[in-house]
């Protein structure tokens, strides 16, 4: 009986080591080949997000440093901009966005009111703005809110404001505004900006030129994504050349 038991030990043992052996992902068999890498092929539409981005009153926006949008107009109407993007990860973001200001007064309609400001944006990976983004202001006014003896402060804005590797560390964080207080017109309830929050400096009112930046590491809608960036150091899908002779 103790030879058998023995015996049964012994299948049991083989079987297992059969079994495990048989169980193991192939790429993780030492004789296994290696896992294929991607194909590179052509970035298509379906590549590509959508970008929403609404600003009372204009800005510019870069992404990974390079210039990607523009509003097409300074100040009213109020517009939307709807763009695609292709993405890349990380994504450094930087706008720069303007109130309509009188460079001289701070104030708009013929120096007869302060006006305020607002930026809203969101991104088809899910990317919005909030408080978690830096911001910065660089022209302001009427200081005081002197309407009687307007002045405007402002800083010179950094030449690589929009460069991925600029340092905003030392910058506050944006303020978030509600609809009610940016009072947004009707054409940003006709695009997609849900759960984004409308940014912008401290002061909505005073605040005229500004800078909001961020860093989106991965991608917020957690999708895989191909990143096209070296494109042009590769030569996506075509057909094979011929061999010379
Ligand atoms: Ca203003
Ligand atoms: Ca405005």
């Amino acid at each position: 009986m103790k030879k058998f038991a023995r015996f049964a030990v012994a299948v049991v043992a083989l079987v297992g080591a059969a079994w495990l052996s048989h169980g193991q992902a192939p790429r993780e068999r030492a004789d296994a080949p290696p896992p294929q890498t991607a194909k590179p092929r052509k970035p298509q539409m379906s590549d590509t997000i959508k970008a929403n981005v609404y600003a009372d009153n204009w800005f510019m926006l870069y992404i990974n440093g390079e210039l990607v949008a523009v509003d097409s107009i300074k100040f009213i109407p109020h517009n939307v901009v709807s763009v695609d993007l292709l993405p890349s990860y990380p994504m450094t973001i930087a706008v720069l966005a303007k109130d309509n200001a009188d460079p001289k007064t701070g104030m708009e309609y013929a120096n007869t009111n302060i006006g305020d400001g607002g930026f809203i944006l969101k991104f088809g990976d899910g990317t919005v703005t909030s408080a978690s983004w830096k911001a910065k202001r660089f022209s302001w006014g009427p200081v005081g809110h002197d309407t009687k003896n307007p002045k405007v402060e402002s800083i010179p804005l950094p030449d690589n404001w929009y460069a991925v590797d600029f340092d905003d560390s030392q910058w506050s964080h944006a303020k978030e505004f509600t609809e009610e207080q940016v009072n947004p017109k009707q054409t940003y309830f006709d695009y997609d900006f849900k759960g984004a929050k409308f940014i912008w400096t401290d002061d909505i009112d005073l605040d005229n030129t500004v800078v909001f930046r961020t860093v989106v590491k991965t991608a917020p809608d957690g999708k895989v994504r191909q990143d096209f960036t070296n494109l042009n150091n590769t030569v996506p899908d075509g057909p094979p050349k011929k061999p010379k002779k």
